[in-house]
């Protein structure tokens, strides 16, 4: 019978420099900086383990365009592994590690197949007799706009006809609107399997045929929470499963807790402690954002800053181990040392600051000069409206707090 089985992962970002987190014991930012290598290792174990027949890579396997020299050691090794078990890769490679970058460049082993510029077509038959064409492109620069996917087609005779393509689904405004598609796009081009890549968040776009974003392999940021992972898949005439498996060593998470029946610092320490505790999972280093609700204004009577200190406590607390949970940040509803209200009340001025706040909603063109700088905007993915919502929420607070200090 005609049947594949196979690994299809995408967005590793070896040697993502996990920056950003403050004052990160130096064991727990080396496990964090080893993580996206541990995810590899992981992908590399569960396809021996499954026996595959062979693996995809679907795009952005580097972390930056320059890629290191440890990254594509640590891949080339894993690769080797691979190769030792007779299971070839297909990768191609996506906007964070296209082809124009600058890098000392060493040479994968031969089991691994790495598509061109141009989309083209690969063959190859399993142990067990099944063809299998697989069509794919590599990015030749970092943006590539157009539409990549008219360049897909069925070509010849084959059992299993796959896709491989980095690039974003339209509608999806997190991303980089690179080499963009529309699902019925991808529909008509009657492939058995689409292994997508470049949106980080793992996403089922459809079940027959398996149209899939695994979704990174290890988070990088707040924004990337969650187990990450990357798919099983097998492809039999009339059945197509997929399983997802986990590889993620560092999860980034963010939890809500309660704390209106909360009295006095020392419960509230005690409160977030208990949660904390409740979250560390064996073997998993754990990234939390906490956020307080129904947080009492009587809990914070003379301290500016209780959240701070709240998360100084926590921190200082946790043992190095692995079984880690850092919060990395404490967060409440409310800025519990002031309220809009009674400062409006007192002055005109805070009525007149808040009622300009609140009219703002939007930001105008103030971060204008950030996202059209030739450079800088490279870097920068769009805001959400949530992200600049906190912004004006932030600027709001701070302007308060400082007027308030004097
Ligand atoms: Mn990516």
């Amino acid at each position: 019978m005609k049947r594949v089985t196979f690994i299809h992962a995408a967005d590793l970002h070896l040697d993502s420099p996990m920056v950003g987190l403050k004052s990160l014991p130096a064991s727990i930012f080396s496990r964090l900086k080893e993580s996206t290598f541990v995810a590899l290792e992981r992908i590399v174990n569960k396809a021996i383990e499954e026996k595959v027949d062979f693996v995809i890579l679907a795009g952005d396997l580097f972390d930056s365009e320059d890629r290191s020299i440890k990254a594509q050691t640590r891949l080339r090794n894993e690769m080797k592994r691979l190769q030792m078990h007779g299971i070839p890769v297909f990768a191609i490679h996506g906007n964070h590690d296209h082809l124009d970058g600058s890098w000392a460049h060493l040479d994968m082993p031969e089991n691994v197949h790495i598509f061109s510029t141009d989309v083209e077509r690969k063959i190859y038959t399993t142990a067990n007799g099944s063809h299998i064409h697989l069509y794919g492109f590599s990015y030749p620069s970092r943006h590539v706009f157009e539409r990549k996917i008219v360049d897909y087609r069925k070509e010849g005779e084959a059992d299993f006809h796959i896709g491989i393509l980095h690039g974003n689904i339209e509608g999806n405004h997190e991303h980089g609107n690179y080499a963009p598609f529309s699902i019925k796009e991808l529909l008509d081009k009657d492939f058995d399997y689409w292994a997508l890549g470049h949106i980080h968040k793992r996403m089922i776009l459809s079940q027959d045929p398996p149209v899939i974003y695994p979704g990174n392999t290890q988070g990088r940021n707040r924004k990337e929470t969650g187990l990450k992972g990357g798919y099983l898949i097998v492809l039999e005439e009339g059945k197509k499963s997929f399983e997802f498996f986990p590889t993620s060593d560092c999860l980034w998470t963010e939890k809500e807790i309660n704390v209106s029946e909360v009295n006095g610092f020392e419960q509230l320490y005690l409160t977030c402690k208990s949660l904390i505790d409740a979250e560390r999972e064996s073997k998993v280093g754990i990234l939390l954002k906490l956020h307080l609700t129904k947080l009492r204004k009587e809990n914070n009577p003379s301290e500016r800053d209780i959240l701070n200190d709240l998360l100084e406590a926590l921190q200082e607390d946790e043992k190095e181990e692995a079984s880690f949970v850092w919060t990395y940040a404490v967060t409440a509803e409310e800025q519990c040392i002031w309220d809009k209200e009674t400062l409006a009340n007192q002055t005109d001025f805070y009525g007149e600051l808040f009622r300009l706040s609140g009219e703002l909603g939007e930001l105008g063109h103030s971060l204008d000069i950030l996202f059209h700088h030739p450079q800088a905007r490279k870097f920068l993915n769009p805001l959400t409206e949530e992200e600049k919502k906190e912004m004006i929420r932030y600027a709001e607070s701070f302007l308060v707090d400082q007027l308030l200090k004097e």
